[in-house]
């Protein structure tokens, strides 16, 4: 992708910005020209301009005989069976119809049929198998996020492995380690395909259990999404492909799963980056700490207390405090437009800690 919007860019002589390039037309974009004037490049095959295949990441999200959901909570635990000591899990790379609002459903690409995909969750020093089927209408792979595989599981195409072609499938095995909050995700064409949907959490436990152990452990994964006009796109900081949704495991604000918590429990929240934008996460009512950093533990004596804390994408931060208080508290992204659902408030990254006696 990085090397077509350079190709975009350089051969068109007399035009030097690419101003604005509008997902519901693909095969054009926009561009201001030298003098300030607006000129529409129409795609022509066989010329040096965009073509649209050069546009790629402008489609809609899209498949043939796309289905609903089945499930509704994306992100849970995949179960695995046992071949002789390795731990093997099965995941299927397709579109799926998948509502992120009761109102609002959009076209993703899945692993499994959720956003995020199925969590793994192993232990450390587990031997991992997993059989990646690729149902999608593109090529696809999965890289291990954080996790320290072997260079030929690392998932770059045409690097460390062939793109799995649709219809392929691809074995992935690797021994899970350090223990932490890990991610996997697609790295073919990530810019689209990671914004569709193909992301999922990765965690690995220590062998020795950290004390004392929290009550309540979730992970979060924020992304973004943009829908318009009946369609889906995968939303990036490009002019024209900025997200109208802002997501939590999937899911925008009321349709965010409320975290139920009872007073004195210690709370882990995991907080993940998975998506193209930076998103600030506060909690009302309690402030926390950060005992680890991208999978890695923070020695308790560096462990900052905050009660807000910026997630960039690709990051995680898992975080602990105890539920002094009763009440509904919030969690929410401090970039308040990231609360809104189609520029609407409330909506988007907000959820509530339910903390009951
Ligand atoms: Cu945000």
């Amino acid at each position: 992708m990085i090397r077509i919007r350079r190709l975009m860019i350089a051969f068109i002589p007399g035009l030097f910005l690419l101003a604005a390039c509008s997902p519901s037309d693909p095969t054009k974009s926009t561009l201001i020209s030298s003098s300030g004037g607006i000129a529409n490049a129409t795609a022509t095959p066989g010329t040096m301009q965009p073509s649209s295949d050069s546009l790629h990441m402008m489609q809609p999200i899209s498949g043939e005989n796309v289905q609903n959901a089945t499930e509704t909570k994306g992100g849970q635990l995949l179960d695995f069976r046992m071949a002789d000591d390795i731990k093997v899990f099965e995941l299927t790379a397709k579109p799926i119809i998948w509502p992120i609002t009761a109102d609002v459903s959009v076209t993703a690409w899945t692993y499994n049929g959720t956003v995020p995909g199925p969590m793994i969750r192993v232990t450390e020093g587990d031997t991992v198998r997993i059989v990646l089927k690729n149902e999608l209408p593109e090529p696809t792979t999965i890289h291990w996020h954080g996790i320290a595989v072997p260079n030929a599981m690392d998932g770059i195409p045409d690097v460390t492995q062939k793109p799995i072609q649709p219809g392929e499938t691809f074995i992935y095995e690797f021994v899970a380690k350090p223990a932490g909050t890990y991610m996997y995700h697609s790295h073919f064409e990530g810019d689209f395909q990671v914004s569709a949907g193909l992301y999922a959490p990765f965690i690995i436990d220590p062998k020795e259990p950290v004390t004392p152990q929290p009550d309540v452990d979730i992970t979060l994964m924020f992304s973004e999404m943009l829908f318009e006009n009946g369609k889906t796109f995968a939303a990036m900081p490009m002019a024209g492909m900025e997200p109208n949704y802002f997501t939590i495991n999937g899911k925008a604000f009321p349709d965010t799963e409320m975290i139920n918590v009872k007073k004195g429990q210690l709370v882990r929240l995991r907080l993940a980056g998975i998506g193209q934008f930076v998103h600030p996460i506060h909690i009302h009512g309690v402030p926390f700490k950060i005992v680890a950093t991208d999978g890695h533990p923070v020695p308790e004596a560096a462990q900052l207390t905050k009660d807000t804390v910026l997630v960039s994408p690709g990051e995680r931060y898992d975080i602990e405090f105890i539920a002094t208080e009763t009440g509904q508290w919030m969690l929410h992204c401090h970039i308040l437009h990231h609360t809104t659902n189609d520029n609407v408030e409330p909506g988007g990254l907000m959820l509530m800690i339910n903390v009951t006696d």
